[in-house]
């Protein structure tokens, strides 16, 4: 199970084609809900299943769900009875995701139990696996997510953490920007446009994350002055802990992603020369557009 576009590489457990062998592998890509209207969710089914495809992976099905809203569960429930055939079924994906809370929806769809197990805003709730029967002596097995280090919600506290998962629809923030500007996202990342034409950028990430635009060159002494303070999350009494910001550029030639791991993404037009940063430990990469 994958979910987050936020971190769809985040979201990939490393060497899952070896594990899975010749068993079926439906995919699914979770927290649909909070994915921008004005997206096209069939796009995003086909990017989803074009990046298991890089990863070696061949999934019998690509699904977008919402574990929230139901979004695909009936759908996703009549594909796993059509290809299980007597087989138990493993939910597997990194952690956070959303598989418990996936699993609960479907049992409180076939039963009308609710909430059976324990789900949590924080990575590493589920710590064994859990095995819910199915009518046919086999099981549903939900697992303990893979932990990815370079996931942003491992440097956040419980509130930061609230102000950067998004429960609503994302709406994506446009910025003219000329060359040698900077966006401040909160004080948990930076995005500096480097070099090239003016151009739009636009940001997806939790509508309550502040966004803040300054000049390149002062940059550095703007946050120096208010991370935890204009600048948060963090919150001033985490700065201490929280790890100094890393900085990656990259020059796509085709229009990217520049995806902060498990925080959001800036789309890059062709050509333009960008730095993101993130605390030390958390991914800056590029990937092909998603919208
Ligand atoms: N918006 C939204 N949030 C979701 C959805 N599914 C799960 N969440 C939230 O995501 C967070 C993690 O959910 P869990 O079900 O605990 O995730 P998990 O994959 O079981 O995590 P581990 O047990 O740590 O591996 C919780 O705050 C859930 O409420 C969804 O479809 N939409
Ligand atoms: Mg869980």
């Amino acid at each position: 199970m994958w979910s987050t576009f936020f971190d769809f590489n985040g979201s990939v457990i490393p060497g899952l084609h070896r594990f899975v062998g010749k068993n079926p592998v439906i995919l699914v890509g979770n927290k649909a809900d909070v994915l921008p209207k004005s997206i096209n969710q069939k796009r995003v089914t086909n990017w989803l299943t074009q990046q298991a495809h890089a990863q070696g992976l061949r999934p019998i099905a690509t699904m977008l769900t919402s574990a929230k809203n139901g979004q695909m569960v009936d759908e996703l429930l009549e594909t796993i009875e059509e290809y299980r055939d007597h087989r138990d079924v493993y939910v597997v994906g990194v952690t956070n995701t959303g598989k418990s809370t996936l699993i609960n929806r479907v049992i409180k769809q076939l039963t009308g139990v609710s909430d059976l197990i324990t789900t949590s805003r924080f990575p590493g709730t589920t710590l064994d696996r859990i095995e819910i029967p199915l009518d046919d002596g086999q099981s549903l097995i939900d697992t303990p997510g893979i932990i990815h280090r370079n996931q942003m919600a491992h440097y956040l506290g419980a509130k930061d953490l609230q102000l950067v998962s998004p429960t609503k629809p994302i709406r994506p923030t446009v910025f003219q920007l000329n060359p040698e500007q900077t966006i401040f996202l909160g004080g948990l990342a930076r995005f500096d446009f480097v070099h090239g034409q003016r151009n739009g950028f636009t940001v997806y990430v939790d509508n309550q994350l502040m966004l803040h635009r300054t000049k390149l060159e002062n940059a550095d002494a703007f946050y120096e002055k208010h991370a935890g303070g204009l600048l948060t999350p963090p919150q001033a009494d985490e700065m201490g802990d929280f790890p100094e910001l890393v900085r990656f550029e990259f020059t796509p030639k085709e229009k990217s992603d520049l995806v902060f791991a498990g925080l959001g993404w800036i789309v890059i037009p062709a050509g333009q020369t960008v730095a993101g940063y993130a605390p030390k430990g958390v991914d800056v990469l590029m990937r092909k557009a998603l919208i």
